[in-house]
């Protein structure tokens, strides 16, 4: 048996996809939503399996790890993350530094369709198109099959939303929807357009109830959908706030707190630091932060004030 374990945004289910028009259809799995490790269900799929595709998965040391555990017979890993190259003789490693998975995937499955933009708008949006290289052939696809831009965006979107409303089964079952689906049909997807709306209603009022104060805007909310680096990005790219802190008390017994700067800093990367010292699962880059925890008001007060400390040095 051969299986596909895959990213849960639209590039990882789109170059799922591609595996399977390629190769027939194959069980599929994605890990936890928004975990970096693999369930006991994940593993035991791999276990069962002679050869397991890892696209777009950016988990080389946890795949290493299945490796060395004797659970892994072959692999052939494609990703495009920047990440420390696996050496394993289980292991067929392929990393590209390309705007997608789903790009490195078609490349070497020899595939080209509206699914190798789909997953490279779902990571970029429409900066893609830009993208030199990369987006003219985009368009070129796009053009054969008679798809607007608009249309690949807002496709992405609608695959997304199975991960951020934090539906796990949804983001596996997209795959197979995908193996026979034309635009229109992920266009006009009921459940997805439904998901969609309830996500961008739910981030507007939290966007709307945000208070800023010297440029810096803070909000707290309660939700379980994985929207909170949505939020951020909406209020310093769309708000005109410098900087935002936001808190979400409510995800699934667990806090979740992000700060995005307009402007990125080292100093954040030094707050990554301190965070984990503090015993957070803390990441991201000089521009923005995440973290999540347990409902914890005495952690959730300590991640804040450094926050808030890092950014009065900053701005
Ligand atoms: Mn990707």
């Amino acid at each position: 048996m051969e299986i596909v374990v895959h990213h849960w945004d639209a590039d990882g289910i789109s170059s799922a996809t591609i595996i399977m028009k390629e190769k027939g259809r194959l069980p599929a799995f994605t890990p936890p939503l928004g975990e970096f490790r693999f369930d006991p269900r994940v593993e035991s799929g791999i276990y069962s399996s002679n050869l397991v595709y890892f696209v777009d998965l950016n988990m080389p040391k946890e795949v290493v790890d299945l490796a060395n555990r004797g659970l892994i017979d072959k692999a052939i890993f494609i990703d495009h993350h920047i990440q420390e190259p696996i050496k394993h003789e289980k292991i067929i490693y392929h990393n590209k530094q390309y705007p997608s998975a789903s790009f490195l995937v078609s490349e070497l499955f020899n595939h080209e369709s509206y699914l190798t933009v789909l997953g490279g708008v779902g990571d970029l949006g429409k900066s893609l198109f830009e993208l030199e290289g990369f987006g003219e052939k985009a368009e070129k696809i796009l053009e054969s099959e008679g798809i607007k831009k608009e249309e690949i965006l807002k496709a992405a979107l609608l695959l997304d939303s199975n991960y951020i409303t934090m539906d796990r089964y949804g983001v596996e079952e997209a795959v197979f929807y995908l193996l026979n689906a034309e635009i229109d049909d992920i266009l006009s997807r009921e459940e997805w357009l439904d998901k969609l709306r309830e996500i961008e209603n739910e981030i507007s009022k939290i966007v709307n109830s945000a208070k800023i104060k010297d440029n810096i805007a803070e909000v707290e909310f309660y939700s379980p959908n994985a929207i909170i680096s949505k939020v951020v990005r909406e209020l310093v790219w769309n708000r005109k706030a410098k900087a935002c802190i936001a808190v979400n008390r409510g995800f699934n017994g667990k806090y979740q707190v992000y700060l995005r700067l307009l402007k990125g800093s080292e100093e954040v990367i030094k707050l990554i630091d301190r965070l984990r010292n503090l015993g957070i699962n803390a990441g991201g880059k000089p521009e923005v932060v995440g973290c999540v925890f347990e409902a914890d008001e005495f952690k959730l007060k300590s991640v804040v004030s450094e926050m808030r400390l890092t950014l009065e040095a900053i701005l």
